[in-house]
């Protein structure tokens, strides 16, 4: 297949590129290095320093025979964009291309309406140029589990069936997000649900919760192919950052209680899951929406669980609460269905020790790069 990958450089962006085009896709990536682009500017960079995206598909190219194809450009510019999709015309669009921290969508006007135009300018362009010029193609678009936030009731996948006052409809089920952030992923999905319903898109929202890990087949083929590993408290998911706090010797940071739960996936999986949206294409006029996570555990179980092993390795790996910098619920009741990626043949990589372990293994080589200045959080929700 062609495959256009939006977000080509990201955390996921850069895997899933190289993890299809080893399957032998046609990949074309874009990216604008918004990620490195914060980075730098809030001095968030990741634990493992890597090449620009022409870098890094040179290496590639010379160690797998493979091609990425890569173009720098702005996918909110409507402009690049078209070219972009006029030119490539592909059979599927991967849509990574969204500002995804929730701490930097809070910090200020300015970065909550960077995330605002970007995200949503991004999804809006893309609904246009595949209108315009590729109507068949199917886009698999990276939405979040936060777009539910913590209902006190079971989480569907993606629907729900009401039942009012003697008549049946099925909705979008709700949602109610915690950070601007999420809530443009929610709004990503209104807007692709409205054209969808009217222009008839074919398009798979996975609902992905935080991801972990710095592995994949490719991006252990050499070091400078790794994804970029944040543990600052801006680009770091929690796991991330538990992982690096437990080399650092740094206490496992747990906001407030401690009782938030959320459903995590291992990296390898995010790569699994996209490409079974894209060997499965929904019909025209169809939103398919699958909750994209493996097993769900709250921040003190898993802060337990990393410093258990930690300190089988020898590391004194200790846990501290500290005061929660966001506003969100800290023991809630959390059960979401997980089933369609399961159902199109999803094979789980869990959070066992073993895995644990090695990627406690993994951060310990480039111990010396920790800043634990990184490490506390800066941004708070009020
Ligand atoms: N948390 C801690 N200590 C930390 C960091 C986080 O207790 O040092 C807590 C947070 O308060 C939160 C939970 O861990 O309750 C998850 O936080 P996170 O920073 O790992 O994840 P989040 O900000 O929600 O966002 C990340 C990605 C985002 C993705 C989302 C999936 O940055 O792009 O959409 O995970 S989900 O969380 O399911 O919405």
């Amino acid at each position: 297949m062609k495959v256009l990958i939006l977000g080509g450089d990201g955390y996921l962006g850069w895997p899933t590129a190289m993890n299809l085009a080893a399957k032998g896709h046609e990949v074309y990536v874009v990216d604008n290095y918004l990620r490195r682009n914060i980075s730098r500017m809030t001095s968030s960079e990741a634990l493992v320093p890597v090449p620009n995206l022409n870098g890094r598909a040179e290496i590639f190219k010379a160690l797998t025979d493979r091609e990425v194809l890569v173009k720098i450009g702005d996918c909110a510019d409507y402009r690049t964009m078209e070219q972009v999709v006029r030119d490539f015309l592909p059979d599927a669009v991967v849509h990574y291309a969204e500002q995804p921290s929730a701490p930097y969508s809070m910090s200020g006007f300015n970065e909550a309406r960077l995330t605002l135009n970007n995200n949503l300018g991004v999804t809006f362009n893309l609904i246009w140029a595949v209108l315009e010029h590729v109507p068949d193609c199917h886009i698999i678009k990276l939405g979040t589990m936060g777009e539910y936030g913590t209902p006190n009731i079971d989480i569907e996948e993606g629907w729900l069936d009401v039942e009012h006052k003697g008549r049946k409809e099925r909705f979008l089920y709700p949602r109610q997000a915690g950070s601007l952030y999420h809530t443009t992923k929610i709004l990503d999905t209104d807007l692709l649900w409205f054209y969808v319903r009217l222009y008839g898109l074919r398009v798979t929202d996975l609902m992905q919760g935080p991801v972990y890990g710095l592995s994949t087949d490719e991006a252990d083929l050499d070091v400078r192919l790794r994804p970029h590993f944040n543990y600052d408290d801006i680009f770091g998911t929690v796991v991330n950052r538990f992982l690096v706090q437990a080399v650092a010797g740094v206490p496992l940071t747990v906001y407030g209680k401690g009782g938030q739960t959320r459903g995590y996936l291992n990296l390898k999986d995010t790569l699994q899951c996209v490409t079974l949206a894209l060997d499965s294409p929904v019909e025209k006029g169809e939103l398919r929406i699958l909750n994209q996570f493996t097993e769900q555990f709250s921040v003190n179980d898993l802060a337990q669980r990393i410093a258990r092993v930690g300190n089988q390795m020898g590391l004194k790996v200790q846990i501290q609460s500290i005061e929660n910098p966001r506003k969100e619920k800290e023991e809630h009741y959390y059960n979401a269905a997980h089933s369609g990626l399961i159902d199109l043949g999803l094979q789980p990589h869990f959070m066992t020790d073993d895995v644990i372990h090695s990627m406690i293994k993994q951060v310990m080589e480039y111990k010396d790069h920790i800043d634990i200045k990184k490490i506390l959080p800066r941004v708070r929700w009020s």
